[in-house]
């Protein structure tokens, strides 16, 4: 039998596939991500911003009509991982993540998004902040 059919076998409920695959991320520091490569433009993604501290990109599997990813070019792993160095930066990707949305018509609202971890169901391990709209979200999330 596979690892996933075993895993699904003894845990207390079925994890859907996103979850199961972000458990079993095995998280090397500062390792280069996916994301790494489309920072430095090795695979392509459908980046809808640019600067010179972070990039917006549209989520390959969106969750909403509207989903991108606001990433700093710094390889910063998750959120546990950012330090008091790194504090303009968070505010600039909030910021980026505002105006990005209001360009993409989010005037009806919109939620920002970071999954910090495994039971968060993190699954790269390169800093990022969802922002999902264009349809009504529900509360509290999965
Ligand atoms: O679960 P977390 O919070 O770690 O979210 C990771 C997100 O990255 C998911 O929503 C994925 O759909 C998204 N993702 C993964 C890849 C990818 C992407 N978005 C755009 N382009 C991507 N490429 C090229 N490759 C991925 N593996």
């Amino acid at each position: 039998p596979s690892v996933h059919a075993e895993k699904v076998h003894t845990s207390s409920f079925l994890k859907s596939d996103e979850v199961f695959k972000a458990q079993n991320v095995t998280r090397v520091i500062k390792e280069a991500t996916i994301f790494s490569k489309i920072i430095n433009k090795s695979i392509p993604a459908d980046i809808i911003y640019e600067d010179d501290l972070c990039l917006a990109f549209n989520d390959v599997s969106p969750t909403a009509p509207v989903h991108f990813l606001v990433i700093p070019k710094k390889p910063i792993s998750c959120l546990d991982d950012a330090e008091l160095e790194d504090q303009q930066l968070l505010g600039h990707l909030l910021l980026v993540s505002q105006n990005v949305a209001a360009k993409q018509n989010l005037s009806n609202g919109y939620r920002i998004v970071i999954n910090n971890g495994r039971h968060a169901a993190q699954s790269v391990y390169h800093l990022h902040l969802h922002v999902i709209g264009g349809r009504q979200l529900g509360w509290p999330p999965g």
